[in-house]
């Protein structure tokens, strides 16, 4: 099989930039390990930034986000009982708006025949060749058939375990920090305790109320990762997030059956350079964000636009300084959203060796969000989205 661009992986990231080419004229062919139940198994991400937005709308496929989605204008830090409202709309003109990465994925997969875009799911075995030559190729066994799908430039959008990186690990550098703790998520059909995100600090821990609709909660509390899900059932994780979250919202508080409950280690990363040869990687290949900043699908996004760019330049107009730019200028932004959520991570967790001093640098931080619209300003343009 032939084709101009072979992606690897379809999450956000890859049918993201499939269907991009798509729309101007590039032919692709998207290689997914998994099945798509699978793929919308997988309860992730929730809060979308303008440049999801943005790329949906382009797209035309944000008919169900608009519909569905619950635009945010601004959403909490608190400390034990102080409560800190960000006010992301009078602070930055913009919003961010609450809409799962499974229905995201659902619009961008339910899209696919219509427009063109070929997926070919449960692909075994997904190997890269020739990355430093002008003609790549992926070989992969489909239903215990061996097959390869030359093309002009591979894409990585295989996440962090995917085979993209791997192939050109040792050419690179690794930047990384690993966080002893990971996130024990919740999902439940109970109506959210507080309208809008509230991240918390509490001497017990971090705990962060989220949502996916108005009558679907999403919640978290962080936990040592030597912590068994067997450990928590939904009435000891209900007692925990009732107890750090502060008063006014634990009281609120509906609780129900868990949906779904998983930890999710935390983890900073960042792989550089993001291209190598006729390799482009996109979104969780790459880089790897801790979720307190929701940065990590938005991020994804991002390297989407950048390498769409360059792929239409490239095909379109024979342009290949855009190809060979795209790395350094994905990575631009891609070190400013670490930074924040790296920042905001250590703001509203105690990390392990934090004493006393740590404490104190965290509530002067908090004093100086709370007392200066510059600094709330800063949290808002970067949580609503930096440009492109
Ligand atoms: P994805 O979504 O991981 O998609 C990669 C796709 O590649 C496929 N794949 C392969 N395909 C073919 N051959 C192989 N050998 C392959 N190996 C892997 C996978 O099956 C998959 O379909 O990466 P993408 O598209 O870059 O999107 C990134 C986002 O998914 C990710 O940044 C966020 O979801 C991160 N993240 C969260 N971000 C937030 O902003 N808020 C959250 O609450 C949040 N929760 C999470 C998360 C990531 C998690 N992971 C990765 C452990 C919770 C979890 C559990
Ligand atoms: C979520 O709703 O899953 C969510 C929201 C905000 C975050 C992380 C996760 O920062």
């Amino acid at each position: 099989m032939k084709t101009q661009v072979c992606i690897i992986g379809a999450g956000p990231a890859g049918l993201l930039l499939g269907h991009m080419l798509r729309a101007e004229g590039i032919e692709c062919v998207v290689l997914e390990r998994r099945t798509p139940d699978y793929v919308l198994s997988r309860i992730r991400a929730g809060v979308l930034e303008w440049i999801t937005l943005s790329l949906m709308e382009r797209l035309g496929l944000d008919a169900r986000l608009k519909a569905e989605g619950l635009p945010h204008d601004g959403f909490n830090l608190a400390d034990g009982e102080r409560l800190i409202r960000i006010d992301i709309a009078a602070l930055t003109g913009g919003h961010v708006v609450v809409y799962g990465q499974t229905e995201l994925t659902r619009d961008l997969m339910g899209a696919c025949e219509e427009r063109g875009l070929e997926v070919i799911y449960e692909a075994a075995d997904v190997a890269l060749h020739a990355i430093d030559s002008d003609a790549p190729f992926v070989t992969f066994t489909e239903h215990g058939k061996a097959r390869r799908i030359d093309a002009r430039i591979i894409v990585g959008c295989d996440g962090f375990h995917g085979p993209s990186r791997q192939a050109v690990l040792d050419r690179g550098t690794e930047y990384h920090r690993e966080y002893p703790f990971g996130w024990l998520g919740i999902l439940a059909d109970v109506p959210p305790c507080h309208h809008e995100l509230i991240y918390s600090h509490h001497e017990r821990g971090f705990a962060l109320a989220s949502m996916r609709s108005e009558t679907r909660s999403r919640y978290y509390i962080d936990v040592p990762l030597t912590e068994r899900i067997e450990d928590w059932s939904d009435d000891r994780l209900w007692d925990e997030l009732a107890t750090r979250l502060p008063d006014e919202a634990a009281a609120h508080i509906v609780r129900g059956p868990a949906i779904e409950k998983s930890i999710a280690p935390l983890r900073s990363y960042v792989f550089a350079p993001m291209r190598h040869g006729s390799l482009l990687l996109c979104g969780d290949a790459a880089h790897i964000v801790p979720p307190t900043g929701a940065k990590g699908l938005n991020l994804a996004a991002s390297d989407v636009h950048y390498a769409s760019q360059a792929l239409v330049a490239f095909f379109k107009r024979g342009d290949a300084d855009a190809v060979a730019g795209y790395g350094d200028k994905a990575l631009a932004r891609v070190w400013k959203c670490e930074r924040f959520s790296w920042s905001l991570t250590r703001l509203m967790h105690r990390l392990p060796g934090d004493g006393a001093f740590e404490r104190a640098m965290q509530v002067a931080e908090l004093d100086y969000i709370a007392s200066s619209e510059a600094a709330r300003t800063s949290i808002a343009e970067n949580y609503v989205g930096l440009p492109v």
